[in-house]
């Protein structure tokens, strides 16, 4: 008997004909017997709830103010917000206004912003719009609660003398003083899904308690890659050289070739300072293949920024990049060791 062997079993071919003949006939045989229209709706998920009836300052003061807002979603947002005054020059030659990406949780929360006007800006009565913008699905979020490192980070490296912990809402990472130049001392990295949109931005807001080595770094979906060495590229805190004499942050490039220590291109900004907080953003745009690198006060101004081809930087593709995390390690046995508080970490993409 001609047929198809499953374990001991030989199916007949004539059954095997047979079988796939009344699958097809009922795909064909399908018959409407009723249809339905139901309406569907999608709501605003954000709503204001309260904010200031009237600002009041004198030139040269900054001043700080809350709006609330309420979540109805389950799921976070992305808002920002975008300011004018109804007088464009007075507000060109003397008002700076936040420019903050903020996260938008499930709930009610306040966003706070704010506005400086310079010292010799003539008093004015003007009025203020704001516009709020919601923005990118929120991809991952990470606030570091509790005392341990969540399960999302799913691949974590710590060499002997290093050290990753959790507490306080900040995630702590000290590199291993054993490993010179080596990115290996200690990393934490998450991977997660194949690229469906057409740009990710990366924000961390972070503190430097002891300067050496520090990567934001972006690196393909492969595990296994982590074999070979080969973090992406990144935004790098560092001291500026051997010994320590500057706190600069740079980029990091190499084609993927990139070990962490050589192929470092250039400072962004030479006065970063210990125990001050600053927020590391990542904005990787797919068409043209873009990558630009900004770092910000804890205000949210900007203090360094770099655009660069996103071919300059990596061998690897948009589509290929699927990876995220920390990297801390060592230039000098002697030290100082790389010590890096981590408060918060936000990447979004667009739809
Ligand atoms: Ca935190």
């Amino acid at each position: 008997m001609k047929g198809i062997a499953v374990g001991k079993h030989v199916i007949p071919l004539w059954l095997i004909g047979l079988l796939l003949l009344s699958g097809i006939g009922g795909t064909l045989g399908y018959y409407i017997f009723q249809t339905l229209t139901i309406p569907v709706e999608v709501k605003e998920p954000l709503e204001i709830l309260q904010y200031p009836s009237q600002l009041s300052l004198y030139a040269g003061e900054r001043i700080d103010f809350n709006v609330t807002v309420k979540n109805s979603a389950s799921v976070n947002y992305s808002v920002i917000f975008d300011f004018k005054l109804n007088n464009s020059t007075y507000q060109n030659n003397y008002v700076t206004f936040s420019d903050e990406l903020y996260l938008v949780t499930p709930g009610q929360q306040n966003l706070t912003a704010w506005l400086t006007v310079k010292p010799d800006a003539p008093p004015t009565n003007v009025i203020l719009t704001i516009e709020f913008k919601r923005g990118f699905p929120v991809l991952f979020y990470d606030d570091f609660n509790g005392d341990s490192l969540s399960s999302d980070w799913n691949y974590v490296h710590i060499a002997a003398g290093g050290n990753i912990s959790v507490s306080s809402s900040l995630l702590h990472i000290v590199a291993s003083p054993l490993f010179q130049d080596e990115p290996m001392s200690a990393m934490v990295m998450r991977h997660w899904l194949t690229q469906i949109g057409d740009a990710l931005n990366i924000s961390v807001r972070l503190r430097v308690n002891a300067f050496d080595r520090f990567a934001l770094q972006v690196d393909h979906g492969k595990v296994e890659a982590y074999d070979d060495q080969v973090p992406m590229f990144g935004l790098v805190f560092r001291s500026a050289g051997t010994p320590t004499s500057a706190y600069i942050v740079a980029v990091g490039a190499g084609h993927g070739e990139w070990g962490g220590g050589p192929e470092i291109e250039g400072s962004l900004y030479s006065n970063l300072q210990i125990s001050q907080w600053y927020t590391g953003e990542i904005f990787i745009q797919k068409t043209p293949y873009l990558v630009t690198f900004s770092v910000k006060n804890d205000d949210g101004t900007i203090i360094a920024q770099q655009q660069i081809n996103g071919s300059d930087l990596t061998a690897f593709t948009f589509n290929d990049i699927g990876s995220i995390g920390f990297n801390a390690w060592t230039s000098q046995v002697s030290g100082p060791y790389g010590n890096v508080d981590i408060d918060s970490i936000q990447i979004t993409k667009s739809a």
